[in-house]
């Protein structure tokens, strides 16, 4: 017989706690450039390698390196930096805004501003987002989205085109490619797969993209959707956003401790690529080549973002009282709007002066679009939608009980 060994439960622990300093040595960071770009028709097993190195563009000075370094003009990439300085600004005036009780809530996306702003310029009109409540950045980084619009969903007033039934931040936006984002996370990941199978049924040239964040690739949605995606070889992108927490649980707690997001897309059959998601290039590339890969009927590609969530899970949370205050200046990869200006300046494309007159103009821009949002009311002045609205668009005819509830309210 063999000697009785006591079980023992693994419980992973984050690497670092608050007043000491996180080794980010677990992550495992390849250099710049030195990871190898297969053609888009690859087989999903032959990818494996690239599941667990990390694509990465820009090298420590800036320069673009290796065959992930994506041909784009200096123009879409001032746009590309200017959409990621808007996303960051617009976002620290909410915060602000919902300081000052105008909104209830806010998330922002601190530090992961590459991810959605670049992979929005790999995508074309009529493709279709399921986004989380992270990337505001495919929506701001559009010129035909209007940030009032944005912020009157926001601040739940008479503007606000959710009429105050939505979360602010759960913004919806159909003619953007914009699913409407849900709060019950992972649920959007089937619907894309979903989504893109109705597309390829149609024999239609539309892609979807499906976003989740590290600690939501738990839930079960997201292994029904990997499975459908590779069976049905959907013409999906599958983003998993590793920011490395779940509000103050960390990534490991979700399964990343030892392997790597990105080898279950490869263990389901799913073509896979681990890329740094504060590269803008990057991020860009990798966009890039799985939007072909689906375009073009070779199946869906699962992408994991490697970033840092650099500010609080939302505006419910204070991270201090998990983590050390300053990880995200410690994070090895960086700013990603650091990196880019770092890399426009290098190529003789940007000065710190024009970075400066553009800090202004937009942070100018955000605050006129603000004060007119907050002329249509805001959660401060009570110019919300009336209550007896919650019964409006869900029935042609409102059924006898609700009627019955809508005469309670008084209204
Ligand atoms: C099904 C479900 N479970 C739990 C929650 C509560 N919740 C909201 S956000 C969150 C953390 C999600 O973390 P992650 O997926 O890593 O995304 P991140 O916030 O880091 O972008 C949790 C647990 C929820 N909204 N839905
Ligand atoms: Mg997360």
């Amino acid at each position: 017989m063999t000697p009785h060994t006591p079980l023992r439960l693994h419980v992973p622990e984050p690497t670092g706690r608050p007043g000491c300093k996180t080794d980010f040595s677990y992550l495992s960071i390849s250099p710049a450039g030195s990871v190898r770009k297969p053609p888009t028709d690859t087989a999903p097993a032959d990818t494996a390698d690239l599941a667990t190195s990390l694509v990465r563009v820009l090298d420590d000075d800036g320069k673009a390196v290796g065959p992930w370094a994506p041909a784009i003009h200096p123009e879409r990439l001032r746009r590309g930096l200017r959409a990621m300085m808007k996303t960051r600004l617009f976002d620290a005036r909410m915060v602000l805004a919902q300081r000052q009780k105008k909104l209830s809530f806010y998330m922002q996306c601190l530090g992961e501003e590459a991810i959605a702003v670049a992979h929005s310029l790999a995508l074309q009109d009529g493709d279709m987002c399921f986004p989380t409540y992270r990337q505001q950045g495919l929506l701001l980084a559009r010129d035909d989205i209007s940030m009032v619009e944005m912020m009157c969903q926001l601040m739940s007033n008479v503007r606000d085109p959710n009429k105050g039934r939505q979360l602010p931040v759960m913004y919806s936006y159909k003619r953007a490619g914009f699913f409407s984002i849900s709060g019950n996370l992972a649920t959007q990941v089937p619907q894309a797969v979903g989504w893109a199978m109705a597309s390829a049924i149609k024999g239609d040239t539309k892609i979807a993209s499906a976003w989740i964040g590290d600690g939501s690739t738990a839930e079960s949605d997201f292994h029904t959707a990997l499975t459908f995606a590779h069976v049905y070889r959907a013409p999906v992108i599958i983003n998993v956003v590793n920011n490395q927490w779940a509000i103050s649980s960390f990534q490991s707690i979700a399964g990343g401790e030892g392997t790597t997001f990105a080898q279950r897309g490869v263990g389901v059959g799913i073509a896979s690529l681990r890329v740094d998601g504060n590269d803008f290039l990057a991020v860009y590339a990798a966009s890039q080549w799985a939007a072909e890969r689906a375009r073009t009927n070779h199946g869906p590609t699962l992408i994991e973002w490697e970033t840092y969530r650099a500010g609080p899970h939302s505006t419910s949370d204070d991270p201090s009282k998990y983590r050390p205050a300053d990880d995200w200046q410690r994070f090895p990869l960086g700013d990603p709007i650091a990196r880019l200006k770092q890399h426009l300046i290098a190529i003789g494309e940007w000065s710190e002066a024009q970075h400066e007159a553009a800090h202004k103009e937009l942070e100018a821009e955000i605050l006129a679009a603000q004060k007119e949002a907050e002329s249509y009311g805001s959660l401060l002045d009570g110019r919300v939608p009336s209550a007896a609205t919650i019964f409006d668009d869900v029935y042609k005819e409102l059924p006898e009980h609700l009627r019955r509830q809508r005469q309670q309210m008084g209204v």
